[in-house]
């Protein structure tokens, strides 16, 4: 009986070593040491044993069944770290790769703003219409009254393309291309890229952003357009901001005003950044549509009236953002442009 435990130790043993995987270790062991396992059989065996050979063989039995399990133990733990190594060389990790290799940028602050503009007049009942980039001198100046004399028709003023296109200098003339193909009522905005000959300074940029706005119905007031503005700056910056309305001119509207917006630093009390006025730079500039443009459009001006109004989306980005250059907006610094 010694010679047969002697016997499957040394088999067993010889097979835990060749083992290569768990699942084999596992039906090893219970072929061996489990209910109907060999080692186990002979432990049943031995009732037939003298009484003084069955504890020599029952310690010797025990001897062999704890070196088979620790030599099964031993082996699954080779397995498990072998398996983790093997993780990690297929899983590993180069830390020294830099994660900025993965840049998600945003949208920049100015579509931003202009999103921002286009969701506030939505909400407020308005479409949103495009218009083109490139104009006829009969929409951007002719249909909208401006008068051949008018300095901004210069070739000094405006970009021109031939006597009759050029690259509108307002988002104005989609109210005429509106006007022409909608009946009233209209309720419209359009943002878009618009330029000049500007000399470029912290206000100024010959390619900048305006946003119109267009409402022609009957009795449609001035009471209108200001509420509507009062109601959009206060909505855009805060309730703290305060609107000044100016007296202007315009050839498109009648009567016209410009609209200031408190400063952003100070909110109205006045600072360095104001020039102690209280006011940020002029934002847009508006009225009730000239009945002679009306009439341009093919639109009664006896039965309608209409208001109108275009701002500068790159000034109404600075006053939202703090900023006091425009040249900030387009000089696409990263830097810069990750703050927002
Ligand atoms: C106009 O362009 C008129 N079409 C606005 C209007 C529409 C009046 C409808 C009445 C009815 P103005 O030239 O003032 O107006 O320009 C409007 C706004 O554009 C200004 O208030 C300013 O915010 C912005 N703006 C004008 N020029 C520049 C520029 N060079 N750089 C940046 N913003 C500018």
């Amino acid at each position: 009986m010694k010679e047969r435990l002697e016997e499957i130790k040394v088999k067993a043993l010889e097979a835990i070593q060749e083992a290569d995987n768990d699942k084999y270790l596992e039906e090893l062991r219970v072929k061996i040491l489990g209910k109907k396992g060999e080692l186990t059989a002979i432990l049943k065996g031995m009732k037939d044993l003298s009484k003084e050979e069955r504890p020599v063989v029952g310690m010797i039995a025990n001897e062999i069944r704890e070196i088979i399990q620790t030599s099964i133990d031993k082996k699954k733990e080779d397995f498990k770290w072998e398996e983790l190594k093997n993780r990690l060389i297929e899983e590993r990790l180069d830390v020294t790769a830099s994660k900025d290799l993965v840049h998600i940028g945003h949208r920049h602050p100015l579509n931003q703003t202009m999103n921002e503009l286009e969701d506030l007049f939505r909400h407020m009942g308005f479409s949103i219409v495009d218009g083109p980039e490139i104009e006829t001198v009969l929409n951007n100046f002719d249909k909208l009254n401006s008068p051949k004399n008018h300095p901004s028709r210069d070739m000094s003023d405006t970009f021109y393309f031939d006597e009759s296109t050029l690259l509108r200098t307002h988002t104005s003339p989609v109210q005429v291309r509106v006007m022409e193909n909608q009946k009233p009522p209209i309720r419209m905005v359009s943002a878009g890229r618009t330029f000049r000959f500007d000399e470029v300074d912290a206000t100024h940029s010959p390619m900048f952003h305006q946003i119109e706005g267009l409402v022609i119905g009957e009795n449609v007031s001035m009471a209108n357009l200001i509420d509507t503005i009062n109601a959009f700056i206060k909505n855009l910056f805060g309730e703290e901001f305060s609107t000044r309305y100016r007296p202007h001119y315009f050839p498109f509207t009648e009567p016209s005003i410009e609209v200031d917006v408190s400063c952003f630093a100070c909110k109205g009390k006045g600072c360095d950044i104001c020039n102690h006025t209280g006011w940020s730079m002029e934002l847009l500039g508006g009225g009730m549509v000239h009945p002679q443009v009306l009439e341009n459009c093919g639109i009664d001006s006896e039965k309608y009236t209409g208001f109108a109004f275009g701002m500068g989306v790159d000034r109404i980005t600075m006053v939202k953002y703090g900023l006091d250059d425009i040249r900030l907006i387009y000089d696409n610094d990263k830097r810069f442009l990750q703050q927002f």
